[in-house]
């Protein structure tokens, strides 16, 4: 795509496995090589060899106001000449607690960390020390970081690079860890009932992300938190990517369900590192250096940077209208590429809640795991390709989100769609 970046991509190959610091950016699924990116703005983002893409991507989630968010960009310049971080409290991480706390229904405490991966490991932690059992249940194709106790039948990464269960995650862990499909209650039933006794959690992603975008079926969610009170385990709600995405309240407010505890990450950092674990009360004045005393600990953590941009971002997502600009926009992508495959007489089927959604290169509806993974690859990967042609940047997987941001105009909607269109037939070969 272009001669720095593959320059750029070869000298990254000596210094950095794979050339990239994270699997899921490498093109390994659809072929070729990252593009090395020089900036972003709004909606957009420019590579080193020039070209311009608009970005449905937007670090994978956390950008809902769009590249270089001027609230953000000035408050960070700001706070920076006072110094980066003190491993002492700061006012900046009172603030943005108390915003989340005032914001996501299930959370009344909440501790931050650095990243979904360091918030979803500490909340099963702090489910197992809370309960004092040791099993934690997954849904396959779910992706909650990289834990070892989440690396058996994951989603995202594990699953473009075709290693769901990794290696170098012992037995003994993987024991620990049971999982079933999702959206299929009777299986959770199942599988539970040989656990219960020794179940501490079950972790979800409300809506699925990480296999592409799968709403919970009706009554999904509901059934898994009437399971969870019933035996007295903790029910989770991963909602590192939909939390503050399809709702001010995630999707616990979308859908009216209320879990123990909510993992966070993304946009609450507003493109800085950052994840949160928060919950009720009682469980969480069990983690260090309260109660049980179950220990999570971090020199990053709640650092005044990360801290600003996550308050700039949350204020910002407070403003009238936001959600519904985003709905209007993501309605309108969806529209415009549903026409195309109309059109095309395409076997696409589009999954979407709010400002997150997958187009998905099969006929039939995707409400699994297994639906989502019978998806034509090799079309994806032509899509892709085309879509990159025609200027615009969707993750290199078919088992990630589309996202739409705050940013995004009527003319990139419109420029979007027409690509999708093209993308469509090179994906199809007509
Ligand atoms: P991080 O450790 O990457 O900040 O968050 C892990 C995580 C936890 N839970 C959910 C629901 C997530 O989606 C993620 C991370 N998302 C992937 C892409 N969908 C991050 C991309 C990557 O790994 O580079």
């Amino acid at each position: 795509m272009g001669e720095r970046s593959e320059s750029l991509f070869k000298k990254a190959n000596t210094v950095i496995p794979g050339g990239v610091n994270s699997p899921a950016r490498a093109f390994g699924s659809v072929g070729g090589d990252p593009l090395f990116i020089e900036r972003g703005e709004g909606s957009r983002i420019y590579d080193v060899d020039g070209n311009s893409y608009i970005d449905h991507v937007f670090s994978w989630g956390p950008l809902i106001h769009g590249h270089a968010f001027p609230p953000i960009v000035d408050a960070l310049k700001d706070v920076a000449t006072r110094g980066t971080s003190f491993g002492a409290p700061t006012s900046t991480e009172v603030e943005l607690a108390e915003l989340v706390c005032e914001m996501v229904p299930s959370v009344e405490m909440v501790r931050m960390v650095n990243s979904g991966t360091e918030a979803t490991m500490s909340a099963v932690r702090l489910a197992r020390g809370h309960t004092g059992r040791s099993k934690v249940m997954k849904f396959e194709g779910c992706w909650h970081g990289h834990a070892d106790e989440f690396l058996i039948q994951a989603g995202s990464s594990a699953l473009t690079t075709g290693v769901p269960d990794s290696p170098g995650v012992t037995e003994g862990t993987a024991a620990d860890t049971v999982t079933a499909p999702f959206n299929d209650l009777e299986a959770v039933q199942k599988v539970v009932s040989e656990v219960k006794d020794d179940l501490a959690s079950i972790i979800v992603e409300p809506i699925a992300g990480n296999m592409g975008v799968i709403p919970p079926a009706p009554g999904f969610l509901e059934g898994l938190r009437e399971l969870t009170t019933d035996i007295g385990a903790l029910l989770i709600f991963d909602e590192v990517i939909t939390g503050f995405r399809v709702n001010p309240g995630g999707a616990q407010s979308l859908y009216g369900v209320t879990p123990d505890m909510t993992t966070l990450g993304k946009i609450i950092g507003g493109g800085l590192p950052v994840g949160a674990f928060g919950g009720r009360r009682e469980i969480m004045s069990d983690i260090s250096p309260l109660g049980k005393k179950v220990s999570q600990a971090g020199t990053l953590s709640g650092n005044p940077l990360a801290m600003t941009a996550g308050i700039q971002m949350l204020k910002a997502l407070r403003a009238d209208g936001v959600y519904d600009r985003l709905e209007s926009m993501a309605a309108s992508l969806e529209e415009g590429w549903q026409s195309n495959i109309d059109g095309a007489g395409a076997a696409c089927v589009i999954n979407r809640v709010g400002s997150m959604m997958t187009m998905f290169f099969t006929d039939q509806a995707v409400t699994t795991f297994d639906d989502a993974v019978a998806s034509d690859q090799e079309a994806f990967s032509r899509y892709f390709w085309g879509m990159l042609e025609g200027g615009v940047y969707v993750a290199p997987s078919q088992f990630e989100a589309v996202f739409v941001a705050t940013t995004h105009s009527e003319d990139d909607i419109s420029a979007s769609v027409t690509a999708h269109g093209k993308a469509l037939a090179k994906a199809l070969g007509s």
